[in-house]
């Protein structure tokens, strides 16, 4: 009999977004066999990540949904992992946004996925990187990653997405400077999004001059004028999106760095299997008191006897 995970897996990989959604509830969840099902993911998989980021508002759901109408149209598969709990993409979104999408919840050519939950430490889901591996293993072209920036979450974006996409909208035309350093380091693609908005071309104009004197005669970063909510400018966005994911091959010292960061944490999570803080706790209960207790010592006998 085939195993079940292998079996799952390979429902994932003929394009069952059932099997997809009980895998990511796996991992979700730390469900029995979810770390099974990781140690066979392929790393074959061709899917495109591509991250869009950017402030609250900014527009970047309905840009998604731009994005997926213009590549659907071009016969391409497309995934949506939404982290962002005020998404359109999550049930709780207001009815309007709903009705919006219900169009790509139907659609067999996208898989759309929220996540409600932020990692604890402020940045994206805790198991993104996870999930997304498995999303990488269904047949899609494209993987959309949608999240809202906030400090460290742009970074592990930028280390997960193949793209970067950071959404600006008018409204932040003087923040730009302020946003100058982070930001410039992430954005592979910059949109300025809502250009039927004043100021729209202020904003395109300081976003070109700091990209041009970043660029240090290298590759500038292209800024995209769009109006997500006409669809206008999506395709020039898409063209973009394309020429850095063909042109950008090798592996990126961010996404190294994201990889390395993750690595620490299951080999801290590994090292931690078998502790429990309330079995330290009655255990330090009797321990304390006594006249040699020392704490160091404790520990050490603690991590040499679990060992
Ligand atoms: N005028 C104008 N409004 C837009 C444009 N794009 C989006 N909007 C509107 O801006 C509002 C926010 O859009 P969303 O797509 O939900 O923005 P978001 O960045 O996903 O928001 P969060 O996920 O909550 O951070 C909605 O009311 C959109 O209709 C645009 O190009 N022009
Ligand atoms: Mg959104």
């Amino acid at each position: 009999m085939q195993d079940k995970i292998t079996q799952l897996l390979a429902e994932i990989q003929a394009g069952s977004y059932k099997a997809l959604a009980r895998a990511i509830t796996m991992a979700e969840n730390d469900l029995p066999g979810y770390e099974r099902l990781l140690y066979q993911l392929k790393n074959t998989a061709t899917a495109k990540v591509i991250g869009i980021t950017g402030p609250p508002g900014a527009g970047k759901s309905t840009l998604v949904n731009a994005l997926l109408n213009h590549w659907i149209n071009q016969g391409k598969k497309i995934a949506v992992i939404a982290v962002d709990p005020s998404s359109p993409f999550n049930y709780g979104a207001l009815l309007g946004d709903r009705i919006r999408m219900a169009d790509f919840y139907n659609n067999p050519s996208v898989y759309i996925r929220s996540l409600a939950t932020r990692g604890a430490l402020g940045g994206l889901h805790a198991k993104i990187i996870e999930i997304t591996d498995v999303v990488k293993q269904g047949p899609f072209d494209y993987i959309l990653v949608e999240t809202v920036g906030v400090g460290q979450s742009e970074v592990e974006i930028a280390g997960l997405a193949d793209c970067t996409i950071v959404t600006l909208v008018p409204e932040a035309g003087d923040e730009v400077q302020t946003l100058k350093a982070g930001i410039m380091e992430i954005a592979d693609i910059f949109v300025v999004n809502k250009a039927d908005r004043d100021n729209a071309d202020t904003l395109y104009r300081n976003l070109r001059m700091l990209a041009h004197e970043r660029s240090m005669g290298a590759n500038e970063t292209p800024v995209v004028k769009t109006i997500a909510t006409q669809k206008s400018g999506v395709d020039e966005l898409a063209i973009e999106i394309e020429k850095h994911l063909t042109t950008h091959n090798i592996v990126p010292e961010k996404k190294l760095q994201l990889l390395t960061e993750k690595c620490w944490q299951l080999i801290q999570h590994r090292r931690m299997h078998g502790f429990n803080k309330t079995k330290l706790l009655s255990a330090l209960k009797e321990a304390v008191g006594k006249p040699h207790f020392n704490l160091y010592s404790f520990t050490n006998n603690v991590v040499e006897n679990n060992s």
